[in-house]
């Protein structure tokens, strides 16, 4: 059979066959879907992991910057982990539906592995330069702070909102479910921060106390796993304001309460590249994470 091993990072492929594979295996409970395709033409898949019948759902992703290989991972390792032992996690994972998208940006992630290991953006191909940085293709406040105009920029955000296969993927998605999604969940690497909207400018949203509340324990969840410390807040003020991102996208037009970017390890030291030895303790601080809010949204 098929065998992932938390040893090392994955290639796209191996990643998609394996999302596959869970869904074979336990077709029951996970399920595979294809929201859309890259650019260069790999399939964006989604594993939707099931609640039971009208639970409130969930959306996660990792992987839309291409260099934060530690986010796919870390996600891969959870969607596993829960396909594979979900009797243990059934107290949580029966009240919600996860749709999780392990990897978002696979043209991108591709590249950083065969050319230029500290790339960004996706793999448009531009004038002078190439890439879209997706984290700035999003439709809510597109264009403002933290947002360039300009191709040879990392911080490029495109020649309009959704403009790129990979967001409007997530956003015909997201909106077909709209009813249903409380939450949304996007993963970065690095740094250690839990954030919260607004990215866009140095404003919060006025529920903004439940944020930082639940941010506060998926911090601290993560934090009793690995010895890690998480620090939250919103994103422009503790970061840098930058716009066109998911998180204020979720929050502003699709109307979820919970829209985070967890920013992963390290704060540093080895930067985007993480050693492959950290999978397995990140992927446990997602874990960790995942269920926290789940527990949350199944309040709502
Ligand atoms: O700048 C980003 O897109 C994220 N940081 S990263 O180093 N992974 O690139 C932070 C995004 C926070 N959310 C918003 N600004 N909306
Ligand atoms: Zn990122």
């Amino acid at each position: 059979g098929h065998r992932m091993t938390w040893q090392h990072y994955h290639r796209a492929a191996d990643m998609a066959g394996w999302v596959d594979y869970l869904a074979k295996t336990y077709p029951d409970t996970c399920e595979a879907m294809v929201i859309g395709n890259s650019l260069e033409g790999r399939p964006l898949k989604v594993l939707h992991i099931k609640g039971k019948a009208g639970s409130p759902a969930m959306w996660i992703d990792g992987g839309i910057h291409a260099r934060e290989w530690i986010t796919s991972a870390s996600v891969s390792y959870m969607v596993n982990e829960l396909c594979e032992n979900r009797d243990a996690y059934s107290s949580w994972l029966d009240k919600v539906d996860l749709y999780v998208l392990p990897l978002a940006n696979p043209d991108g992630y591709e590249y950083s592995h065969q050319s230029d290991r500290m790339w960004r953006k996706n793999r448009r191909r531009g004038g002078g330069c190439d890439g879209i940085d997706l984290n700035r293709n999003f439709g809510y406040k597109w264009g403002g702070k933290g947002a360039s105009p300009q191709p040879c920029q990392e911080i490029f955000r495109g020649s309009a909102a959704f403009s790129e296969p990979e967001t409007n993927a997530i956003q015909n998605f997201v909106l077909s479910k709209k009813g249903s999604l409380k939450s949304y969940l996007s993963f970065h690497s690095y740094g250690q921060y839990v954030l919260y909207p607004w990215g866009y400018d140095r404003f919060v949203p006025p529920d903004h106390q439940d944020l930082q509340r639940v941010g506060t324990k998926m911090a601290n969840a993560m934090r009793a796993t690995s010895g890690l410390p998480y620090t939250v807040g919103s994103s422009a003020a503790l970061l840098y304001p930058a716009s066109g991102g998911s998180d204020d996208w979720a929050k502003g037009v699709a109307g979820m309460k919970y829209a985070f970017t967890i920013e992963l390890r390290d704060t540093g030291r080895h930067g985007f590249v993480l050693p492959s030895s950290h999978i397995l303790s990140s992927g446990k601080e997602v874990m960790a994470a995942v269920r926290t809010l789940a527990q949350e949204v199944a309040l709502l």
